[in-house]
């Protein structure tokens, strides 16, 4: 008998929960123009952000007049096309597999991020702060939370933060919601007016935030899975023992994980 991955079982989990806030679900292409990938999101090509993303680039052969295609860094690039293609106003989750030329215990070269984006005339960090808490407190099913955000900067967003959850950790026990320690989950910001330019939305008359973070790593702290290379590693004992059962579909109504 096969099980759900973990990874699945955890998007499956997320477009549960924004779903129920009107969040609808975008997906792209893996392989992109590093226009979408990049300078539609306010990198341009001398940033050091091209570097730091360590990116895949794909082979061209002599002659070849496409432009230079990548694989995503980030899905940042689905919320690009979804407002080119959607318009506004706009709520859409863009969940995926996204590449890094890294690997060491803590990063493999291909990995999950799901990032969000909501557009309307009249959206501010507060609207922010209260989705992501709203997610968090669904997510871990806790009663209550509590979030720090702590100024950062990313090119797409401004003002951007980094945003740390409460949470104790004893005898190697994650808990999460109490405790006096602050752990790192996400990034966050308001999208910068040049990437909504670039989208071909009117700066002037829209607004609005967006966050991002790693699926595999949520899926780890929710599941006390220890090691993330193991994810990848298609063994039949880690995906029974860390596997989900297959037609028990997450939902709020029925409890997310059972
Ligand atoms: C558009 C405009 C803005 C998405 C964002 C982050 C901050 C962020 C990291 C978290 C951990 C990636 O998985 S990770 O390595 N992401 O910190 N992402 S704001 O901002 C966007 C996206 C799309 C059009």
């Amino acid at each position: 008998m096969g099980t759900i991955h973990p990874v699945s079982q955890v998007m499956e989990e997320l477009t549960a929960i924004f779903g129920d806030m009107g969040f609808a679900v975008a997906e792209g292409p893996q392989v992109e123009s590093d226009w979408y990938n990049f300078d539609a999101l306010n990198i341009p090509p001398e940033h050091p952000a091209r570097q730091e993303h360590d990116t895949f680039f794909m082979h061209r052969a002599e002659g070849d007049d496409r432009p230079p295609h990548v694989l995503r860094t980030h899905t940042s690039p689905v919320q690009i096309r979804a407002m080119m293609e959607r318009g506004t106003p706009l709520r859409v989750i863009a969940p995926g597999r996204v590449y890094r030329m890294d690997m060491d215990q803590t990063h493999t070269p291909m990995f999950h991020q799901v990032e969000g984006i909501a557009i309307d005339r009249d959206i501010s960090m507060a609207n922010l702060k209260w989705v992501l808490e709203e997610f968090c407190r669904a997510f871990f099913e806790v009663p209550s939370v509590e979030l720090r955000f702590r100024a950062s900067h990313f090119p797409f967003t401004e003002p951007s933060a980094e945003v740390d959850i409460r949470c104790s950790w004893e005898g190697g026990q994650l808990k999460i919601g109490e405790g006096d320690k602050w752990m790192e989950i996400l990034g966050s910001g308001m999208v910068h007016p040049k990437v909504l330019a670039a989208a071909g939305v009117n700066p002037d008359e829209w607004q609005g935030f967006a966050f991002g973070m790693g699926i595999d790593r949520l899926a780890m702290l929710k599941y006390g899975i220890p090691d993330l290379r193991a994810f990848f590693e298609s063994d039949l004992r880690w995906l029974r023992h860390y596997g989900f059962a297959a037609l028990d579909m997450p939902d709020l109504p029925g409890g997310l994980s059972r």
